[in-house]
């Protein structure tokens, strides 16, 4: 056999038990052998999953200094920490895939991987805390709850630990909302007002349209999706009708209604050129976003040198001690 075919034989066979693992619901490990573009694709979704997570930490940050009382601020101030968590276990993630956080922040910072298109609008409220927390997280959720069971273990593994958290996020917001809706009518108008703006871009976090979507086919094929963007989407939109009732407020689209014959809920157009438009880079926040995260990583740069230079000092010290030991057995 020459060298070529022997390769190309084990290359078929490393498929063949790559399909059959995915057939079987099993769980793709780093130590396994996996199709480059499954791998490049998961490193995509991945990266920007991550990225979402720390570029998330802003808009809400941006309200901590202002929060109405001490209780709201120390759960404010929780959840952005947890965002942060959220962003390392995903880049860890990540890296089991070859990758280096490096290699990925250098790419959301020079604009060569996306995030999220959600975090390039403004918080301008305080109520817009409660809308983040019940749209935006409401549908991270959605969207995430399925990842747990992506066919990749150690992204499934790390959603598990994040769709906890975002789910006590989820409930925070909603609270806040509830409280802001039966307090005074000024209070009541400005929790209307943030979900009358936050609404339609919590739509768009599903991604476009199946139609448009270039990746999903493949990554429901793979098992690293599970449910097509406009499915998830759907899923969404049932889930907060009851609920805006709940809170007193209404949702901002007049074509709203309970379809009987599908039993889901129709609703209207979404504009999708704003959606492009952001993704593009040309969205409320987007320069602004980009440049806070490159200034927060130079201003951090201390940080990681004195990280790495205590963990090859530590490395050192316990090398002297190991050969101490060495030469005092021997
Ligand atoms: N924003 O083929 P498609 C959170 C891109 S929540 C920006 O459908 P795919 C948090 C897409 O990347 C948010 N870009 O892609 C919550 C692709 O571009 P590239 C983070 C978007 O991957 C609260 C192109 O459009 N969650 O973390 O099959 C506080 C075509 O799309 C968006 C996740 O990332 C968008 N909305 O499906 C703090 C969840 N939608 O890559 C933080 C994991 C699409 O070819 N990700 N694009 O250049 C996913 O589930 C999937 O990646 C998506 C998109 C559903 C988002």
């Amino acid at each position: 056999m020459t060298a070529v075919t022997a390769e190309h034989t084990a290359d078929t066979t490393h498929q063949a038990h790559f399909d059959a693992a995915v057939a079987a619901d099993e769980r793709i490990e780093p130590r396994d052998w996996m199709p480059d573009e499954y791998r490049s694709s998961l490193v995509r979704q991945m990266a920007q999953h991550a990225h979402s997570e720390i570029i998330g930490m802003q808009p809400e940050a941006n309200w901590i200094t202002r929060a109405p009382s001490l209780r709201r601020k120390a759960i404010l101030m929780a959840k952005v920490q947890d965002e942060a968590g959220h962003g390392l276990y995903l880049y860890s993630a990540a890296e089991t895939l070859g990758t280096s956080r490096e290699e990925l922040l250098d790419k959301l910072h020079s604009g060569r991987q996306k995030y999220s298109s959600i975090f390039n609008y403004p918080t301008l409220t305080w109520a817009d805390v409660g809308a983040i927390g019940w749209l935006v997280d409401g549908a991270a959720i959605t969207n995430q709850v399925p990842l747990c069971r992506c066919s990749y273990g150690p992204y499934a593994r790390a959603m598990v630990r994040i769709c906890k958290e975002e789910s006590f996020h989820q409930r925070q917001g909603y609270e806040l909302l509830l409280a802001l809706s039966q307090g005074t009518p000024a209070q009541h108008d400005m929790a209307q007002d943030a979900v009358n703006r936050w609404w339609w871009p919590s739509l768009m976090m599903f991604g476009p349209p199946d139609e448009e979507s270039a990746h999903s086919a493949r990554s429901m094929a793979w098992k690293i999706k599970r449910h097509s963007n406009d499915e998830l989407r759907q899923r969404f939109v049932d889930i907060c009708v009851p609920q805006a009732e709940a809170l007193g407020l209404t949702l901002p689209d007049p074509d709203l209604r309970w379809n009987e014959e599908r039993g889901h809920h129709d609703f209207g157009a979404i504009d999708w050129d704003e959606f492009w438009q952001v993704l593009k880079g040309d969205g409320p926040c987007n320069e602004q976003r980009i440049t806070q995260r490159r200034r927060a990583h130079e201003e951090g740069a201390w940080v990681r040198e004195a990280a790495a230079a205590y963990a090859a000092k530590t490395a050192s010290d316990k090398a002297e001690r190991n050969e101490a030991q060495v030469e005092a057995t021997a």
